[in-house]
């Protein structure tokens, strides 16, 4: 069976990410629909070598065009608007924003953790995509789990411009652009709360009442419900100048009685579907966001055994922010969707 998919927010940096992965992936479409706001409706946009003029997302876009399967990425207000639309005419929402992520019965997805979750979407016709910087943590966590059980996570993450969408990526090129024809001082500084070109800003979002930001908070939860277990979480969110991979050092502390072996950590990891280690310190080998841009792959090194605490692992984890963090998870999760529950 072939599917009509919609992708809501289709000129944004993700939305352009989802018709690249979804042909990598050979999706099988029967019609593209790519909605955006009145502005950028008949623009065009490419996939697999035919072009697609852009629609004006409207209440009814979904029944007009037959929508099978409908992503969503243009922002919380958006999905909370025309999400409901989408899933009257019949089509399963795979919503990239943070809007229904915390809902009890919308399931929150990265398909190589908890596919079985999936089957929940009946509820609500809605399967959230968790954040990206979530993602590509979980991905590391779930194997070390199953292999020591997990208490607690300190992570402190390194996030690319990526982040903040196709106005983030802009501004950081303008600012060094401007920088190095000495006009840095006039240079926009829209995107983020202070300037990011040559500095690294610990603040992502907004501050919650607890004093973490709520892009730390939504570490915290969103792996909680992911892993469906209370593990405890303490982020540091830290946005970095780096296009468009995020990097995470994470320090894991297992169960009491565990005495970490890293050659089993190193396996477990191995192991775990789409992640790759790298992890060749003596070789200068390690997973960096130069080596993750562009790919589908979540990447793990620097794994090291607590000099005190023999129950506690550190690591460091990049992968792509717009394919794994996003566009990619929400093509794998439709595909696992057609593969589980399309036929009902
Ligand atoms: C960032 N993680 O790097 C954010 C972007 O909840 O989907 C994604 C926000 C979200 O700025």
């Amino acid at each position: 069976r072939k599917f009509n998919v919609a992708v809501v927010g289709a000129t944004g940096a993700v939305g352009e990410e989802l018709f690249r992965v979804m042909a990598d992936y050979d999706f099988p479409v029967n019609n593209i629909v790519p909605l955006a706001s009145a502005k950028s409706a008949g623009s065009k946009i490419e996939y697999k070598n035919k072009e697609y003029t852009v629609l004006e997302l409207t209440e009814t876009a979904f029944e007009e065009n037959e929508v099978d399967i409908a992503f969503f990425s243009a922002g919380g207000n958006i999905s909370e608007k025309f999400a409901k639309y989408a899933v009257e005419a019949g089509a399963v929402v795979i919503d990239n924003t943070s809007h229904f992520r915390m809902v009890p019965n919308v399931p929150l997805v990265v398909p190589e953790v908890n596919p079985e979750d999936i089957a929940l979407w009946r509820e609500t016709g809605i399967i959230a995509n968790p954040n990206c910087s979530t993602i590509q943590m979980v991905l590391s966590l779930k194997p070390l789990d199953e292999l020591y059980g997990i208490k607690r996570v300190d992570v402190s993450t390194y996030q690319a411009v990526s982040g903040a969408g196709k106005a983030g990526m802009e501004e950081l090129v303008t600012q060094m652009q401007d920088f190095f024809a000495f006009k840095l001082d006039e240079s926009k500084k829209d995107a983020f709360a202070h300037q990011i070109a040559l500095n690294v800003i610990p603040q992502i979002d907004v501050q919650q009442p607890n004093d973490f930001t709520k892009e730390e908070m939504k570490m915290v939860n969103e792996t909680q419900k992911i892993l469906h277990k209370e593990v405890q979480v303490a982020a540091t969110c830290v946005r970095v100048p780096v296009l468009r991979s995020h990097s995470e050092s994470i320090t894991v502390t297992f169960d009491e009685n565990i005495d970490v072996d890293v050659n089993e950590v190193r396996n477990a990891l191995e192991n775990f579907e789409n992640v790759e280690v790298i992890d060749d310190l003596a070789n200068n080998a390690y997973p960096m966001p130069i080596v993750s841009t562009d790919t589908d792959m979540t990447y793990v090194g620097r794994i090291r055994k607590d000099v005190y605490a023999p129950n506690i692992v550190h690591f460091f984890n990049v992968a792509d922010q717009v394919r794994v963090g996003a566009a990619t998870n929400s093509v794998r999760i439709a595909l696992k969707w057609i593969e589980m529950e399309s036929d009902i």
